[in-house]
């Protein structure tokens, strides 16, 4: 089994600690990236980080991610969770088992974000819990390996 693990960030997560800090926090992506990194190698695994704004980046890479050879995924899809068929259908085609992770409690908040098109092909989601659930997700994501 390989140790290493895929940490997709979907649209304008490019962005978090320069805007909404009431809501995301006042961590930029590359502290959060560093974050699962410490982690990560704390618990024995092997991180990779991608950000893309277009949905078709995010998919291509969660088709290659077996053949890149990722045991699993952790993906924050930002907004593309509350629209996004296609990147459902990503999911449900691949072995690696995937966790949806948000930053804000997103059943909490707008009607429109309550709902994930992705929660129903994913081992599990972890949401509100800030940066933390990112580490949440890696920690739930190494157990369902074992
Ligand atoms: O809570 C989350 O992690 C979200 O996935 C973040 C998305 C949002 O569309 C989802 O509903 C919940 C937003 C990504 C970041 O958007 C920013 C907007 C302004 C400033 C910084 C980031």
């Amino acid at each position: 089994m390989s140790d290493r693990i895929l940490i997709l960030h979907g649209p304008n997560l490019n962005l978090l600690g320069q805007r909404e800090p009431e809501v995301y926090g006042r961590q930029t992506l590359a502290d959060i990236n560093g974050s699962i990194s410490l982690l990560a190698e704390e618990l024995g695994v092997k991180v990779d980080t991608y950000q893309s704004n277009h949905e078709g980046n995010l998919i291509d890479r969660i088709h290659a991610a077996k053949n890149d050879g990722f045991a699993g995924i952790i993906i924050n899809p930002g907004g593309l969770t509350h629209t996004s068929v296609a990147l459902r259908d990503a999911i449900s085609s691949i072995d690696p088992p995937v966790i949806e992770a948000h930053l804000s409690n997103i059943h909490a908040r707008e009607e429109f974000r309550q709902q994930s098109y992705v929660a129903g092909v994913v081992i599990g989601q972890v949401s509100g819990f800030g940066a933390m659930s990112y580490h949440l997700a890696l920690r739930g994501l190494i157990s369902h390996l074992l």
